[in-house]
């Protein structure tokens, strides 16, 4: 038997895909790979670079918790509390307890590493316990129960079980009878409740929602619509079972999207192979397994149970003197707010936060070669804990490579002066650290992109699955006055219901050391000319104004009222004076215009603002809370950001949402063409003057010459 995919189980297990079929390899007889110490398989057109997990010691303070040391959390837990031998208490993440910024930041290879120590949030008789448990000393420091309200993530095992649960009434196989579905053909997942008030405290819920698979491995495109199903998570019990009458169940024919078994023409001339030449091998370098220096760059990378991808200690060398200067000290996908705009039931409740609600980590499954990543591409494992704490390797789950897309970094031709024929122009080669997270229906890729000149690109694209609404109708024109308000028809019987993405970002920025930055709006002012003064009669004029405190870096964007936002270190000037810094630029982007009162919102509030500006605190992480499953948005951005401490002159931390409106065409269907939105972090005065003047061109003599068999 061929070991069945673990990113795929993990999935599974995580609750938002649960076909029955996995049911047998989840709770039959523990397969051999949980316990951990599988040795990854090198992709077979990867750099070779093998980590064997089962020996993997940490080197770097931020290195993720090893294999090892997941074990030893384990067997310290075990003595903590029974209730984890029992299997009464579960654990729901795991990951590194970082080390305080001052720690690390004064770290230096060589030295001992500070204490590793691990926090564990575990969920044990309806209570939420956030645990810190330090490896040096093999015991637990703290035990802090229900912090806030909210529950730890889902575990996989609690969603796959969930999913179970509607077939413990008779009422809901009744509804499925009278569907004329087939119950080997059910695929039911479990989205998250969300928290809309008072009738769904003090319980876990959770929501099932199934699709036929009759087929077609789409289901997403196949909808059973109109049955609608409440779950306790903890009793595994119905909780109601609504059913508004059957409603046409789309078709499954032009739903398959696996190459191979669907098979529509594209018309189209075909593309020939192609991938990028590097003669001497990638110009990178991974130095203990997370560390990575790449031309002027260093940082470090890890896979993360929540986060999915952390970029920590961005470094960059200053182009004049060559010494290593701090840009970012920590960067990671803080939420992902994703709330749908259909506010009937079985679909008011659909507000989910992928981060917190399920994890951006193990849903992220092993990237596709070639594909996904080009064939230059190094790979690293994600290592995270099961639910009973045993590790468990998620192999080739970030990859980093080198690209060059045919831009251009910098040129000039010249015009006037013509004694000489002056055309300079220098390659574009960008750095990607990749993750790609597939969180049930929609796929989300990550790409954080290191240039030469500074600039740290950030996109997130998103693909995958709609998750659409089966209606009745096969036609606009059956609508006829009627309307339906979830969104368009996008295929026959086919809903693509309006929802929004939000991503928040969470960029702890370290402009030349921790603690001295500023926010700097530097704002661009329309001037009326005195009449007479000039032929112009209006222009631009730039101002600047220093944020004070947190209430003053609450920024909404406007394109009619335009500024931008320099995170500066005042104390750092360059030669003529400026201070040091760096700009966030925005790229295209949605805000969220829910009410603040709507119940999503009021948990989703760190997307009330595209920009705020907090002051470090290393509790605050997480924009929605630790705790996000049905929290009620006590803990979140918007709250911390009230409190309007100072941020002048501090160690300040910058919080960015990307947004998407997503209104589904016919092209969404049956799997969408990647959409993709990004910001850019930019040196502004940082360096003295362009960092890459004095990069190389490419010649010739660099490139072997790759001839076409036949050329035309
Ligand atoms: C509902 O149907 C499933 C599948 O046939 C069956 O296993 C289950 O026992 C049924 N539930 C009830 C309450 O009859
Ligand atoms: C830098 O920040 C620290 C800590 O906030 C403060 O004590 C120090 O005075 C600051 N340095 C300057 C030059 O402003
Ligand atoms: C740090 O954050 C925690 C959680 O938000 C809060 O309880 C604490 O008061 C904060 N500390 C400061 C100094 O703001
Ligand atoms: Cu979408």
């Amino acid at each position: 038997m061929p070991e069945p995919s673990f990113a795929r189980l993990y999935l599974f297990f995580f609750g938002f895909l649960l076909l029955f079929a996995t049911y047998s390899w989840i709770f039959g007889p523990e397969p051999s790979f949980l316990f951990g110490t599988r040795v990854r398989n090198t992709p077979r057109s990867g750099p070779r670079v093998h980590v064997d997990h089962s020996t993997e010691t940490p080197h770097h303070p931020l290195d993720p918790l090893t294999v090892l040391e997941i074990k030893k959390v384990r067997s310290i837990l075990l003595d903590h509390d029974p209730g984890f031998s029992s299997g009464s208490a579960t654990i729901h993440s795991m990951a590194l307890d970082e080390p305080d910024k001052t720690r690390v930041v004064q770290w230096k290879k060589g030295n001992r590493l500070p204490s590793r120590r691990a926090e564990v949030i575990a969920f044990s008789s309806g209570q939420t316990h956030v645990l810190t448990v330090d490896l040096d000393s093999g015991r637990v420091i703290s035990d802090v129960v229900n912090p806030t309200s909210g529950y730890p993530i889902l575990t996989m095992y609690e969603a796959f079980a969930a999913s179970e649960v509607p077939f413990k009434s008779v009422e809901f196989n009744r509804s499925i009878e009278a569907r004329g579905v087939k119950f080997s053909d059910l695929a039911c997942i479990t989205p998250f409740a969300g928290w809309f008030g008072p009738e769904e405290e003090g319980r876990r819920i959770i929501k099932v929602q199934c699709y036929t698979s009759e087929d077609t491995t789409n289901y997403f495109m196949r909808p059973i619509e109109g049955l609608y199903v409440t779950v306790d998570i903890d009793k595994l019990e119905v909780i109601k079972v609504i059913d508004k009458g059957p409603v046409p169940i789309p078709k499954a024919a032009g739903t398959e999207y696996r190459f191979g078994v669907q098979n529509k023409p594209v018309h189209m001339d075909r593309i020939n192979p192609i991938s990028m030449e590097q003669p001497d091998g990638p110009s990178f370098r991974v130095e203990d397994g997370h560390l990575i220096k790449w031309a002027n760059w260093v940082f470090h990378v890890k896979a993360d149970q929540r986060a999915g991808i952390i970029i920590s200690q961005a470094t960059v060398r200053d182009s004049e003197t060559g010494e290593p200067r701090s840009v970012m000290y920590k960067g990671f996908p803080s939420e992902l707010f994703v709330p749908y705009m259909d506010p009937e039931e079985g679909w008011y409740y659909k507000t989910y936060m992928d981060a917190g609600e399920l994890g951006l980590g193990p849903t992220a499954m092993s990237l596709v070669p070639l594909n996904d990543c080009p064939r230059n591409a190094y790979y690293i494992d994600g290592v995270f804990a099961t639910p009973d704490g045993k590790a468990i390797v998620q192999p080739n789950m970030i990859c980093l490579f080198e690209r060059y897309a045919g831009d251009i970094s910098w040129r000039h031709s010249e015009l006037f002066f013509t004694n000489a024929d002056i055309r300079e122009s220098r390659p574009k080669v960008t750095l990607v650290a990749r993750m790609i997270t597939s969180v049930g229906n929609y796929d989300y890729i990550f790409d954080w992109e290191f240039q030469t000149d500074g600039l740290i690109r950030v996109t997130v694209a998103a693909t995958g699955m709609l998750m659409v609404k089966g209606t009745p109708y096969e036609n606009v024109d059956d609508l006829g006055d009627k309307e339906d308000n979830a969104g368009p028809l996008i295929s026959e019987n086919v809903i693509g219901v309006v929802h929004d993405h939000f991503i928040t970002f969470h960029l702890d920025m370290d402009i030349d050391g921790p603690s001295n930055n500023s926010l700097v709006k530097v704002h661009l002012e329309k001037q009326r000319v005195p009449t007479g003064k000039s032929p112009r009669k209006s222009y631009l004029k730039v101002k600047k104004y220093v944020a004070k405190t947190e209430k003053d870096a609450q920024i909404k964007l406007s394109l009619y009222d335009p500024y931008e936002f320099h995170i500066v270190n005042p104390n750092r000037r360059s030669r003529v004076g400026n201070p040091s810094g760096y700009r966030i630029i925005p790229g295209g982007n949605a805000a969220n215009l829910l009410d603040h009162d709507d119940p999503p919102q009021i948990r989703g509030a760190f997307t009330n603002n595209q920009i705020w500006m907090t002051q470090y605190n290393r509790s605050e992480q997480y924009a929605g809370g630790v705790l996000i499953y049905q929290s009620h948005g006590e803990d979140t951005l918007q709250v911390w950001s009230d409190r309007d401490r100072s941020i002048e002159n501090k160690d300040i931390v910058l919080w960015y949402t990307l947004g998407f409106h997503h209104v589904p065409c016919q092209e969404d269907y049956p799997v969408m063409p990647t959409v993709a939105a990004s910001f850019e972090l930019k040196p502004a005065n940082f360096f003295e003057s362009n960092p890459v003047l004095g990069m190389a061109p490419f010649f010739d003599k660099d490139l072997p010459v790759c001839r076409p068999v036949a050329s035309s």
